[in-house]
């Protein structure tokens, strides 16, 4: 009988990439997603037409991580082996404007999904999106499992009492529970509204006439950026373990978003040197003395964690699991990403 997987959030950047890794196992795949107006099921919906014309189960249930009784039906409907809780209200800075929010989706949500499993009376497998936001004012670098957490963020404040709670559900009640404390992780599947995947496709429109310049915020803040398709590997490795634990999945790599704007750009024909201090900052052009980035205060944070650099020694010793995409690939293969996108939307013409 093949394995039956849930996963929440399944049509974010990592439930994409993992749906695709669990479908490739053999799995059947359940997917929660929360009804909008808009269609939202662009990452996956591909997946999914390819999974029905194979006749396998990729099966998508409406839900709501604030609606219990939406996931006890889904609970009692799948009854998986083994849940991803990959939905959150994923945005760092969001965090700060919508602070309740964020607290229901990303803290009470996962006691409530944990409370589910437990009252249904399932065996399920747990995984629980965690985060190196926990590290928040950084203690020490690199950060590993052992290291103080001292979140800043309403966002990493809510992401610590889930990974808690999922500690003391595996020593209360003997779950197989575990908390990935993933770093930044990205892809050409990356939401435009985080730093990445802003600086590539604002350089790819801006290449081709349709944007005048990219506007940032805090071009110092330092990230240890992987490869989304590697972390949802990391992510099935720990519920194939014999117990639940926790992990840190990180490159070990430290990179400025200053330096992640310089390789973009670059890549994309770009040659940039950086002007002024402070908000008057401007990156230009060389060739062409053209302003390609500025400061924009509004994207400052009223706190941002400064230097995150994950030792993932742990889950290479435990879990055998490796980063295999540089800071330069992944860079790269966003840019081109990118560059082959804004060239399709605009007919070619870039
Ligand atoms: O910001 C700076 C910003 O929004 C990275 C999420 O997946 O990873 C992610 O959180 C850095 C910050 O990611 C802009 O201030 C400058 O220092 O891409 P981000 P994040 O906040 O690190 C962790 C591990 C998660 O768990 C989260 O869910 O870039 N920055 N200028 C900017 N950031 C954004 N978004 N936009 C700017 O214009």
């Amino acid at each position: 009988m093949a394995k039956v997987a849930l996963i929440t959030g399944v049509n974010g950047q990592d439930g994409s990439f993992l749906c695709e890794l669990l479908l490739e196992k053999g799995y059947d795949v359940h997917g929660m997603v929360r009804r909008t107006s808009q269609f939202s099921r662009g990452r996956i919906e591909d997946t999914r037409q390819r999974a029905l014309s194979q006749g396998r189960v990729f099966e998508l249930h409406y839900g709501n991580m604030s609606d219990p009784s939406s996931l006890h039906r889904i609970l009692a409907a799948s009854r998986p082996d083994e849940i991803y809780n990959l939905a959150s209200q994923s945005h760092v800075g969001v965090s700060f404007e919508e602070p309740e929010h964020t607290t229901e989706i990303n803290a009470t949500a996962v006691l409530r999904l944990l409370e589910c499993v437990r009252h249904i009376g399932l065996k399920a497998r747990f995984y629980q999106a965690s985060s190196s936001e926990l590290y928040g004012h950084v203690a020490e670098a690199p950060q590993t499992e052992l290291t103080p957490f001292q979140p800043l963020s309403p966002y990493a404040i809510a992401k610590l009492y889930a990974y808690w709670i999922v500690r003391s559900y595996r020593e209360t009640y003997g779950m197989h529970a575990s908390n990935g404390i993933l770093f930044n992780h990205e892809s050409p599947r990356r939401g435009e509204n985080f730093v990445t995947r802003k600086i590539t496709y604002s350089l790819a429109r801006i290449k081709a006439g349709l944007q005048p310049v990219l506007k940032l915020g805090n071009l110092d803040a330092r990230r240890d950026w992987g490869s989304a398709q590697d972390y949802v590997q990391a992510m099935w490795l720990m519920l194939q373990q014999p117990q639940g634990d926790d992990y840190v999945i990180a490159t070990g790599e430290t990179h400025s978003v200053r330096d992640f704007v310089e390789r973009a750009a670059t890549r994309s024909g770009f040659d940039i040197a950086w002007t002024g201090t402070g908000v008057d900052e401007k990156g230009v052009d060389r060739r062409t003395n053209r302003v390609l980035v500025e400061i924009d205060p509004r994207f400052y944070r009223p706190v941002d964690v400064d230097r995150v650099q994950g030792d993932a020694s742990k889950a290479f010793r435990q879990l055998g699991w490796r980063p295999t995409v540089t800071f330069d690939a992944l860079v790269n293969l966003m840019m081109d990403a990118d560059l082959d996108r804004v060239a399709r939307e605009s007919g070619g013409r870039a």
